[in-house]
């Protein structure tokens, strides 16, 4: 066999993994749900808060599909449930010059997207994995869901989203990491400045 084709079904340079691997920086925080608020704030008409209870009783969905890590690891089939971001977006109703919204997560974990990314259809606030709440290593109680990007911009521990008009670099954003990822153009680090050459 001369060479290994690319599975097309995978983006570039992933490897398919059947487990679950676990990455993040810090320790797993301990959230207690009946405690937990995600914080709806920034140039909105409506900043609110939610609790457990009130992002469970949100119109929900579940989205079935693929999920890709910069570390090289595609998850295919994966199951998700929660709340679409735009039901979040449309409650919270941003201002005309809103540009990029900021995921705030535990441990100062924070990254960084387009409003226009953030509403695509299968970006959410999700509650449960594979049927089951997900487990406290994978995010829970309430991560993102952003599948169309490396899943460094899925924060864990979610509690915060805030709607700016204009770009903050996150945390691994401002370490080097593409501020786009999208896993199909294979973004995963930073255009080197030009006068690199
Ligand atoms: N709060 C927080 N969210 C995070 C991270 C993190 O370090 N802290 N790591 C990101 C990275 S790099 C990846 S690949 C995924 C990993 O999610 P998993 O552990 O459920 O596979 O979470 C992302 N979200
Ligand atoms: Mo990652």
């Amino acid at each position: 066999m001369p060479f290994l084709k690319q599975d097309p079904t995978v983006p570039p340079g992933q490897t398919v993994t059947t487990g679950f691997p676990v990455l993040h920086v810090g320790d797993v925080p301990p959230i207690d749900a009946k405690t937990w608020k995600l914080r709806v704030f920034g140039l909105v008409e409506n900043p609110f808060e939610l609790s457990w209870d009130e992002l469970r009783a949100m119109p929900s969905k579940t989205w079935h599909g693929d999920i890709h890590c910069v570390t090289r690891w595609s998850k295919k089939e994966t199951d998700w449930k929660g709340v679409p971001f735009a039901e979040i977006v449309a409650r919270a109703k941003p201002k005309s010059n809103v540009t990029h919204v900021i995921q705030h997560a535990d441990n100062d974990y924070t990254t960084n997207l387009p409003l226009s990314v953030m509403l695509d259809d299968d970006v959410m606030v999700v509650y449960e994995f594979d049927g089951k709440p997900i487990e406290p290593v994978h995010g829970g109680p309430v991560r993102m869901l952003v599948p169309k990007r490396y899943f460094w911009k899925s924060a864990k521990w979610l509690h915060g989203l805030e709607f700016l008009d204009h770009d903050v670099k996150g945390f691994w954003e401002v370490r080097g990491y593409n501020n786009d990822a999208d896993p199909w153009k294979e973004e995963r680090y930073s255009d080197l400045p030009s006068w690199f050459g």
